[in-house]
């Protein structure tokens, strides 16, 4: 039988939110300490632990089928993959940064200089972008100390919170790109494996907008019903169920994350009270 074959990440930043994808989804498999390779039990896929790095390159080849890395990862390294879906964790950016004591007049002031970074493709494109010719000295680690011991005026690194540069003396000056968790697959998968791939995809997709949405339960006077109704989407259309209490209804539905407190604010002046909000595990159309 056939097996996707699907490369995480084996220790960093993205493993954790990877295997807690796969969890969400329902799929199985031993992630124990020190595995380099494992088989789900419960739906055909294979999973391998890799450097975040590798795994581009194992999708190029065939190693992998489908593989999970940084925007960043895949940008830089530039394999010929499919970005098939954007995961929405891991979310950071690469910029540069200058000692805090400097000035910044903009991006010409980077003409000349030496900057350390770990990305020298997305950089070299942003200053070629920009008409800016620099020095690029790539290094692999800890870019942030290169000012301070004298290799670089400036550097190219990812950035979170920003307190690894606050920590160094540098300040932020460009966002040069900004990245999440992307998965990314092999261009020439079989029909057999891309049947597998969609089922994933379904799974991953009811379990973002899940995530997205809310279910909401209130009460409301039944002369308010057709106002609230209007706010309330719902699936199709909202639940109405009669209360006990005559001339009264509970109204069952779904709200989005994105306007949710606005249209909370609407439902109570509507007249909507006792409202319950649950959060939703999977959301199936
Ligand atoms: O061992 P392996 O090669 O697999 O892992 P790695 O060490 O190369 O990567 P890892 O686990 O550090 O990061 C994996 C991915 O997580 C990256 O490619 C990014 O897409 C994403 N990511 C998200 C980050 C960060 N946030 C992040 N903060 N990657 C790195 N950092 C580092 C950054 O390099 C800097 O040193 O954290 C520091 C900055 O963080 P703040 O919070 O101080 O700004
Ligand atoms: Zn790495």
């Amino acid at each position: 039988m056939d097996l996707l074959r699907i490369a995480i990440q084996k220790s960093g930043r993205l493993s954790e939110d990877s295997l807690n994808l796969f969890k969400e989804c329902g799929i199985k498999f031993d992630s124990g300490t020190g595995r380099l390779k494992t088989t789900s039990n419960n739906f055909p896929a294979e999973f391998l632990f890799l450097r975040d790095d590798d795994i581009p390159g194992y999708v190029e080849d065939g190693v992998a089928d489908i593989g999970i890395v940084g925007e960043n990862v895949h940008v830089e390294t530039g394999r010929h993959v499919e970005v098939v879906k954007k995961l929405g964790f891991s979310k950071c950016r690469l910029s540069i940064a200058i000692p805090r004591g400097e000035s910044y007049g903009g991006v010409q002031e980077l003409q000349g200089k030496a900057i350390a970074t770990s990305y020298p493709t997305i950089l070299g494109n942003f200053l070629k972008e920009n008409g800016i010719t620099a020095d690029i000295h790539e290094i692999s680690g800890s870019v942030e100390i290169a000012p301070s011991i004298g290799l670089a005026h400036a550097v190219c690194d990812i950035v979170s919170s920003g307190s690894t540069l606050l920590a160094n003396g540098l300040k932020e000056v460009e966002v040069i790109f900004r990245s999440e968790a992307v998965m990314i697959g092999s261009e020439k998968l079989s029909d057999a494996k891309r049947s597998i791939l969609s089922k994933l995809l379904f799974r991953i997709q009811a379990v973002q907008t899940a995530k997205n949405n809310k279910y909401i339960v209130l009460n409301a006077p039944n002369a308010s019903l057709p106002e609230i109704i209007g706010l309330l989407p719902g699936m199709k259309s909202p639940t109405i169920v009669p209360l006990g209490t005559e001339g009264w209804s509970a109204v069952h539905s779904v709200l989005s994350e994105e306007d949710f407190w606005d249209k909370i604010d609407a439902l109570r002046s509507a007249g909507a009270e006792g409202i319950l909000v649950v959060p939703i595990e999977k959301m199936i159309y």
